[in-house]
């Protein structure tokens, strides 16, 4: 039967399904013109093989066969029968889903959305468990309780210290990299790009638990557990990233067990590994935490890497390994060192600049100090902390300091062995604060140097820490100068008005401990104290800590800058100076280049995970 309706209410329903049909129609008839536009246009493109090819060097991957004619023809009739097998595909699927109800492709819809997050999901469980690795036998994490009084006295005050410059920073500068003491906020260097990644929480957190400073540890584990993020567009150096973060946070990790330490160091160690992709796999100098970009220092030799840079990253690549399963640590690494031993060394020297585009040294520049020192360091302790079994690097450092001692030590007229650098064939006469550090390398390596040169080395210690402790004590302040000449009749004396600034650095105290520690000499904590007291005197203020800008005025200016490094370096080889032995044994500990005490890996029979022949 034929319901009799009303004009309007009979006409809807069936306009509605002529307009779906005629709708349905249209859109048909778009696509396959559409389709069928895309299949003739393909017959009217120019011959691509005919064409110049680009420069980019991409071609040979997207189309590798593209200008063979044969093989040509043979892909053009492939990419033909390909095209028209998707156009009929396409026009099958547009049917079937013309065919569907609005209500049927809503849930189609629905499903694929939420297939994609279950997708993203599970992208985003955040990084990968850890693989569970025995804990390195943790020897020596004890107070280190000095028994004589009056030095548990001095160590208590550099406590105190330690604890003005972090309520200081925790006041004014929190979160931000370091503190400006004098303006009272937050400061930065380029060193860190535009990051705010809490430098000085990093550096200095395991400052704090070696001193006891519980409640302030805390507060820096809570800070890192809750605002440590390395998504950030910033471009920071390879090289202070790791020795200050990566290292700081390996050594917060063995010292307290703290997993949150660890899970950090990796997920910062793999935003560094892009800064490896070059063409030889010496590192860039900056790497982007977001984009994995590199590039090297405007200011380094054509385009040079820095000898200091990609040669200070062993110690904790080979822990990460060690940490992680993840060989490509250890091979990055072991890949630099297996590059410069193949290289030809200009009087057996090490320059300072390596061009990582084409494997060549760049300006003969040699120094102990600024540009060369920690990788003349880590060699050492590359042996040190693979509980002497990392022969080649012990034998490497033994070689390059041979050619060190013959290139660039000298004795002043006045009797002061010092460290000269070598600039395309000439000595220059000058020491750098930084190279200071050597004096206890020279100790430490002592031990199991070739030829039974230990006292030698010893004693070549104890000269530089001699040289170093006069650059303080000929200023008025008794803090040392960033470099001192030993020319024209000047002994241990800076001349430059930009070489006669303090920053707070540490490297002559840090020679003082290791030399204390192998000599119990007690001229060692005194020259240490005496720095303590100068550093009180002339660098503390209200709001912590800061560099001055003339060690030979008495009346200096401020930097106001309260460098991470003070806390992470400085107070805590002084407070080690002030402690027994059993605080952090040598035997047991390796100190990375920033003071970050990493366990030595006694591994036994047991192979790191990538030490079978290093590739990149
Ligand atoms: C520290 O960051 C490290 O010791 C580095 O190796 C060079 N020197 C600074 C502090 O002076």
């Amino acid at each position: 039967m034929i319901p009799t309706l009303s004009p309007g209410a009979s006409s809807f329903p069936h306009h509605r399904a002529t307009l779906r049909l005629s709708e349905k129609f249209i859109l048909l008839l778009i696509l396959s013109a559409f389709i069928t536009l895309c299949f003739g246009a393909f017959f009217f493109l120019p011959d691509n093989s005919k064409h110049k090819r680009f420069d980019l060097g991409l071609e040979d991957v997207l189309i590798p066969h593209i200008d063979t004619p044969k093989e040509g023809k043979h892909i053009e009739k492939h990419l033909r029968d390909k095209i028209r097998a998707d156009h009929e595909r396409a026009l099958q699927e547009a049917k079937e889903k013309l065919r569907k109800s609005r209500e049927e492709l809503k849930a189609e819809i629905q499903t694929e959305k939420n297939k994609v997050m279950e997708d993203l999901k599970k992208k985003d469980v955040g990084p990968k468990p850890l693989p569970p690795v025995p804990m390195p036998k943790v020897v020596g994490v004890s107070d280190g309780e000095p028994p004589e009084p009056d030095v548990k006295e001095k160590r208590d005050k550099i406590r105190e210290m330690m604890k003005h410059a972090w309520d200081s920073y925790r006041q004014y500068g929190w979160g931000h990299n370091e503190l400006k003491p004098i303006a009272k906020k937050g400061h930065s260097t380029n060193i860190f790009g535009s990051s705010q990644l809490g430098a000085t929480i990093v550096d200095a957190v395991d400052t704090l638990y070696i001193m006891g400073l519980h409640e302030e540890f805390k507060d820096g584990q809570e800070w890192i557990e809750q605002n440590l993020d390395f998504s950030v567009n910033a471009e920071v150096s390879v090289f202070e990233v790791n020795i200050r973060f990566i290292g700081g946070l390996l050594a917060a990790y063995y010292l307290s067990g703290q997993e949150v330490f660890k899970l950090k160091a990796v997920q910062l160690a793999e935003k560094l590994l892009p800064a490896f992709n070059t063409p030889t796999g010496i590192p860039w100098a900056m790497v982007n935490l977001k984009s994995g970009v590199g590039r090297n220092w405007g200011w380094a030799s054509a385009g040079s890497s820095i000898l200091a840079e990609f040669g200070t990253l062993h110690m904790e690549f080979v822990h990460l390994t060690y940490l992680t399963g993840n060989p490509a640590y250890y091979q990055k690494v072991m890949h630099i060192r297996k590059l410069l031993a193949k290289m030809d060394r200009p009087n057996g020297l090490y320059p300072n600049y390596l061009n990582p585009r084409t494997g060549r040294w760049g300006q003969h520049h040699t120094s102990v100090g600024g540009l060369g020192d920690s990788f003349y360091e880590y060699l050492l302790k590359a042996w040190l902390m693979s509980d002497k079994t990392d022969t080649e690097a012990r034998k490497t450092y033994d070689d390059a300091i041979e050619a060190i001692e013959r290139h660039l030590v000298r004795k002043s007229n006045g009797g002061l062995t010092f460290i000269g650098e070598w600039k395309n064939g000439h000595l220059e006469r000058k020491m750098g604060h930084l190279a200071c550090f050597a004096g206890g390398m020279f100790a430490l390596g002592a031990d199991g140097s070739p030829d039974d040169k230990a006292g030698h080395y010893l004693q070549l210690g104890a000269e530089i820490a001699h040289t170093c402790h006069e650059s303080y004590d000929r200023t008025v302040l008794k803090l040392g100068p960033e470099a001192f000449k030993f020319d024209s009749g000047l002994e241990a004396v800076a001349v430059r008005q930009n070489e006669k600034y303090y920053i707070l650095r540490p490297e002559v105290i840090e020679t003082y401990w290791y030399m204390w520690r192998f000599t119990h000499d007690p001229k060692y904590r005194q020259w240490g104290w005496e720095a303590v007291q100068a550093i009180d005197k002339y660098c503390r203020v209200s709001g912590g800590f800061s560099g001055v800008k003339d060690v030979y005025s008495s009346n200096p200016t401020y930097d106001d800058v309260q460098q991470s490094f003070f806390l992470a370096e400085t107070l805590k080889y002084l407070y080690l100076l002030f402690s027994s032995d059993d605080l952090l044994p040598l035997e047991n500990w390796v100190f990375n280049t920033e003071a970050h005490p990493l366990p030595v890996l006694h591994l036994g029979n047991i192979t790191l995970p990538g030490s079978e022949p290093a590739q990149r």
